[in-house]
């Protein structure tokens, strides 16, 4: 049974919990101007803890298909002060979605608890800081870059492949003085992958269990739902669950999500039919 330790806060992992994402872009909050971006995002947050979201994954820089890199400064801008207003008015876990080793080190100094890197602490620093800050560490497999990486994904087995890759950066996060105990692992839905290999990938979560690690997927709105179900973003939802619960009974822990409410109740229909099933 995993627990996510990042000083005096723990985190049972023991049933799947929710991580809502607050993405704070320039795009993503706007009400045409009677609440700034960030007093719209502070709300955001508050409405999905008391939705039930266990952990809050803030993040500045999008990692959408196509999306443009962020400089530093900018991220920093974005994140740090939302980071600082949900370590204030909520006991939560924070999560800092990024890549930059500087967002890692500021954010956890504002009282984030978890590192969310798509980049699997593979920009230069970041191994060390991470390791330095002693806080779990979600590494996720993605193929190329998100500006370039749904142009023509290729993999020989995709399972195989993600796997190899993730067995990589945790030899690489051990030896760079990284505890095991601090290491979640993610398949990347959508990251560098074919809605075939999406699919395959969710359909054999299971073999990502050898890792004897905490696995966290996010599927949430993705074009692997989309696609499939001819739906633009905002008609998403029932997807997004489908897929939800399909990770949640192939042993996922956290389920990175949009839609808090309606997650925590598909999880605990699931988590009723499983008790009665011991
Ligand atoms: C930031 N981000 C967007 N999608 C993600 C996913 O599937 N997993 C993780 N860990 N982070 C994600």
């Amino acid at each position: 049974m995993f627990e996510l330790v990042a000083g005096t806060k723990r985190l049972s992992l023991a049933s799947p919990v929710v991580m809502g994402i607050l993405n704070v872009t320039p795009d993503s909050f706007s009400d045409g101007g009677q609440f700034s971006s960030f007093e719209l995002a502070c709300k955001h947050a508050d409405e999905m803890v008391l939705q039930g979201a266990k952990i809050i994954d803030i993040g500045g820089e999008s990692t959408r298909p196509g999306a443009a890199d962020v400089a530093l400064e900018e991220e920093l801008a974005r994140v740090i002060p939302l980071v600082r207003y949900v370590a204030q008015y909520h006991d939560v876990w924070i999560s800092v979605d990024t890549s930059k080793p500087e967002v890692m080190r500021q954010a956890i100094d504002a009282g984030a608890h978890l590192i969310n890197d798509v980049r699997a602490l593979m920009e230069p620093g970041a191994l060390e800081v991470a390791a330095s800050l002693n806080v779990p560490v979600c590494l996720m497999h993605m193929q190329g870059q998100p500006r370039s990486m749904q142009s023509a994904p290729e993999y020989q087995d995709v399972v195989s492949d993600v796997s190899g890759f993730l067995k990589g950066r945790v030899q690489a996060c051990l030896e760079a003085g990284i505890k095991r105990e601090n290491l979640l692992i993610d398949p990347g839905f959508g990251f560098g992958k074919t809605l075939e290999h999406n699919y395959e990938l969710l359909a054999k979560l299971e073999a990502f269990h050898s890792f004897e690690l905490p696995i966290l997927i996010g599927l949430s709105r993705k074009s692997m739902i989309g696609n499939l179900l001819e739906r633009p973003t905002t008609e998403r939802l029932a997807g997004s669950l489908a897929g939800a619960l399909i990770a949640a009974q192939k042993g996922s822990h956290i389920i990175r999500v949009h839609d808090v409410a309606e997650t925590i109740d598909i999880l605990k229909v699931l988590e009723a039919v499983q008790a009665n099933n011991k």
